[in-house]
């Protein structure tokens, strides 16, 4: 007999069907329009072949404790231990770190996605159960938006609008005119939403948007960045010279003098200041259509004709998450933001800027007003944090000043990293200097369904089981939508929830407690789920089914709204509405920015060129790369799933480059190709098309790492070998991945297959 188990991912719901306890089929949500291909691949977490199956010691940790040979990591075999021998290990090293160093030594700010359900949520556990032990160091903002939120909360006085709370894309679809598209709007990216998402919703808004007839101006290096189907004007921009076109755009309108003086006055705050910086009163050089051209590789005429369609029509200004994960990103979305107040249409339906839409589904959909189901992470008992990309900084540079938010602190001398639900050796930029890095710490903990790379680097695996292995709900407050995740299947080998093992160390920590507050897992379900459900009610009068109802269903519909222009209160009434910024209106011109005086984040929207783009290039030869999100799989999750493996080719990832560049350089379509600088090198298989500018090179993410050789060329195609590992500026510290120039040849040398090579290497690690 068939069971039809309702289920949810990161890229959405779905109904398994399992049959004598193995999973035969995947549905599609039946109320999903447009369900991402990646709910097929999830019957890959079924499979032992790439799991971590028991808890295993490294061979080398196990004798020595801390004072192992730590250059062993990711060399030397793994020891199978029963749980409770490795959670009384993992207590004992809590303590002893604690105790000899303080709890800041403790790394528990361990980033990444995990899995969608909010109960058995990975870091969220980890952090609430080192909350009842002293606490941790943890990390802010995250790899997606990092310099984007630090610049809007200082010039919006929050981040709402990268958010997913800017005006909605229902909105926008009733009456935007001139919509400029920033980077990408596309389901390639809108597949996802971080707590799972109901229906996927963003190829009907550009449908709709496209029936009304609104023209879209697409600026990206990428042609497929929005989707086929949907017309529009493709401006090939130079990668990371946004601000300039922005800039350049705004002091066209301002020399043409039809800048919105009355909304400058009324709603910001040193406009006096970015004015004169446009009209070059501050630098002697007038930032106009003539300037941004040559800097962004598009045509002066068209950027004039632009500026003035954007002040004569009701003009949206969509900017995606990209264009901030770059050097000096914070000046790319606070330049979109002053165009956006030149032009004088904030708080108008239709009108003003918004960030983030398309680069998660749940961002301009029907936003959730009622309260996400989220575990409590307990009050933190310690200040300490890194800004989330600084990792390697951090364990380079112990006791070492950063700054953060104008503010100075000091990074931890990390004894302990508990690393659970990411995969660093796939997110984090400049692999080789992270495996420097890595080196430092006494001990290392991994926490992982899957023998990632990090998890082969680490001291202590303990297998997670995946969410189809236990119960669970999904939610955010991006989406409308709670999503019931029933169990489908046994845990594989002896993996164990997230809540499980953490409890487990909790009862040897003596917080057992604390930590379960006497509730089981479908206790917690339940919990959760009312917390939103009364929320909906209490706030919204509105009813949500009771618990076994929601349960049986399989999802229940939280109270939304899809009619949201953002900042209209706040331009009928700016003083009523004051932001929460220094001067209570939008800041263009800062004077904290000014007082801080830092030379990578100028206080009024300004163009920098970046450390690498093709301005800087040594030769035509050098191509900008590109790492963007991977259509078929969430980051480095289910990487050897359908969806996944139907978009490599010859068992690697694909760079995509444009015709006039592979013939420059010789490179045929198909062929293996070596990407290289001097921070690093790796594999992948060319794909030749004019759908991406020339000059640059497309790589996306999350291939598993798998370096070889002396030299540690990548033959996976991860690009993180050779991303910069810089902070976005001083004030933002965010990760720059989108900054990058590589050499490219055709590769001449033979090359194993990289899914057989890491299999390779994991069965000698685990022999
Ligand atoms: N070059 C470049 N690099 C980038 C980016 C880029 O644009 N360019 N983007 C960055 C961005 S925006 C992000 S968000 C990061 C993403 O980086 P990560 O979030 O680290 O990537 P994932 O592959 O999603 O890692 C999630 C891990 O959780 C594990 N996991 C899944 N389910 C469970 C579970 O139930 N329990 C536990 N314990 N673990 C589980 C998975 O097996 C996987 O190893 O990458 C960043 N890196
Ligand atoms: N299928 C799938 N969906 C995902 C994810 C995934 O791993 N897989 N990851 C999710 C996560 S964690 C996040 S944070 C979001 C990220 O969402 P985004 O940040 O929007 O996604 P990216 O794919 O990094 O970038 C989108 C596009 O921006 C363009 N771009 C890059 N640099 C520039 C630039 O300087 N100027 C301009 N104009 N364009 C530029 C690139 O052509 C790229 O294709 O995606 C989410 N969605
Ligand atoms: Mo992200």
């Amino acid at each position: 007999m068939i069971k039809r188990v309702p289920h949810c991912s990161h890229w959405g719901a779905y109904t398994l069907l399992v049959e004598d306890g193995s999973i035969v089929g995947v549905e599609p949500f039946a109320l999903d329009p447009d369900p991402s291909p990646i709910i097929h691949s999830v019957k890959e977490w079924a499979s032992p072949r790439r799991r971590v199956l028991k808890p295993l010691v490294r061979k080398g940790w196990l004798d020595k404790r801390e004072n192992s040979d730590r250059s062993g990591r990711g060399r030397e075999r793994f020891v199978e231990v029963d749980w409770d021998t490795v959670t009384g290990l993992i207590a004992d090293e809590i303590r002893r770190v604690s105790a000899q160093f303080g709890n800041a030594s403790i790394f528990g700010g361990s980033y990444g996605w995990t899995n969608c359900g909010r109960f058995h949520h990975a870091s969220s556990l980890l952090r609430r159960m080192l909350n009842l032990v002293g606490g941790y160091t943890a990390h802010v903002d995250t790899y997606s938006v990092a310099a984007g939120p630090v610049i809007l909360r200082h010039t919006l006085g929050n981040e709402d609008a990268c958010n997913g709370k800017a005006s909605s894309l229902e909105t926008i679809a009733q009456h935007t005119d001139t919509l400029l598209v920033f980077g990408a709007l596309t389901p390639r990216t809108a597949q996802s939403e971080a707590g799972g998402i109901g229906p996927h919703l963003v190829q009907s808004y550009l449908d709709k948007i496209t029936r009304r007839g609104a023209k879209i101006i697409h600026i990206s290096p990428l042609r497929d960045d929005l989707p086929e189907g949907t017309p529009a004007d493709w401006w090939p921009i130079r990668p990371n010279t946004d601000t300039a076109l922005m800039l350049g755009l705004a002091g066209e309108i301002v020399k043409a003098g039809r800048h919105d003086t009355d909304f400058l006055a009324r709603c910001t705050s040193g406009s006096d200041k970015f004015l004169a910086y446009l009209k070059g009163s501050s630098d002697g050089v007038v930032k106009d259509a003539a300037w941004a051209a040559p800097i962004t590789g598009l045509e002066r005429q068209q950027i004039v004709e632009l500026s003035r369609r954007l002040v004569d029509t009701r003009s949206m200004l969509s900017v995606s998450w990209s264009l901030q994960r770059a050097h000096h990103g914070e000046h790319a979305f606070w330049a979109a933001l002053g165009l956006a107040a030149v032009l004088g249409q904030i708080g108008l339906p239709g009108g003003g800027v918004g960030y983030g839409y398309g680069s998660l589904g749940g961002v301009g959909a029907p936003m959730n007003l009622s309260k996400p189901p989220a575990m409590s992470q307990l009050n933190k008992p310690i200040d300490s944090f890194i800004p989330v990309a600084r990792i390697t900084d951090m364990l380079l540079n112990p006791g070492q000043p950063f700054t953060y938010q104008g503010e100075t602190r000091t990074y931890p001398d990390t004894r302990l990293v508990y690393w659970t639900g990411g995969n660093p050796y796939h997110h984090h930029q400049d692999l080789n200097r992270l495996a420097r890095a890595w080196m430092r710490p006494e001990t290392i903990i991994v926490q992982d369904p899957m023998f990632t790379a990090t998890a082969r680097r680490a001291d202590i695996v303990l297998p997670a089981s995946t969410s189809l292995e236990r119960n669970d709900l999904a939610g955010n407050w991006r989406s409308n939508y709670v999503l019931a995740m029933h169990k489908a299947i046994e845990p594989l080998g002896q993996s164990r929830p997230d809540f499980e093992i953490y409890k487990a160390i909790a009862e040897q920590l003596g917080v057992v407690d604390g930590f379960t507050e006497g509730r089981s897992e479908m206790d917690w379900i339940a919990y959760l789920y009312n917390q939103t459900r009364d929320d909906a009610a209490a706030r919204h009068g509105f009813e949500m089914p009771d618990f076994e109802t929601f349960w049986q269903t399989g999802h229940a519909v939280c109270p939304s709204t899809d009619q949201h222009t953002y900042l209209a209160k706040y331009r009928e009434d700016p003083q009523q509405h004051a932001l929460k910024t220094e001067s209570g209106k939008i800041v263009l011109g800062s004077q904290t920015l000014d007082r801080l005086g830092y030379d990578d984040c100028p206080a009024t929207p300004t163009w920098m060129e970046p450390v690498e783009w093709l301005g800087k290039a040594a030769s035509p030869r050098q191509l900008h790369l590109i790492s963007h999100q991977p259509a078929g799989r969430l980051h480095s999750q289910l990487e050897t799933g359908p969806a996944s493996l139907a978009l490599k080719r010859n068992g690697r990832e694909q760079a995509r480059l444009h015709p006039a560049d592979a013939q420059a350089l010789g490179i045929l379509d198909g062929q293996t190709i070596r990407l290289w600088n001097a921070r690093g090198a790796c594999l992948a298989t060319a794909q030749v098309a004019d759908s991406v500018r020339q000059g640059v090179i497309v790589l996306p993410t999350g291939a598993w790492f798998l370096p070889t050789g002396e030299d540690g060329l990548d033959i996976s195609g991860n690009p993180n070998v050779l991303t910069v590992d810089i902070p976005t500026s001083k004030f933002g510290q965010g990760c720059a991945a989108h900054t990058c120039l590589v050499n490219v040849e055709p590769y001449q040398g033979s090359a194993p297959d990289a899914m057989q090579a890491y299999d390779a290497e994991l069965a000698e690690l685990t022999a």
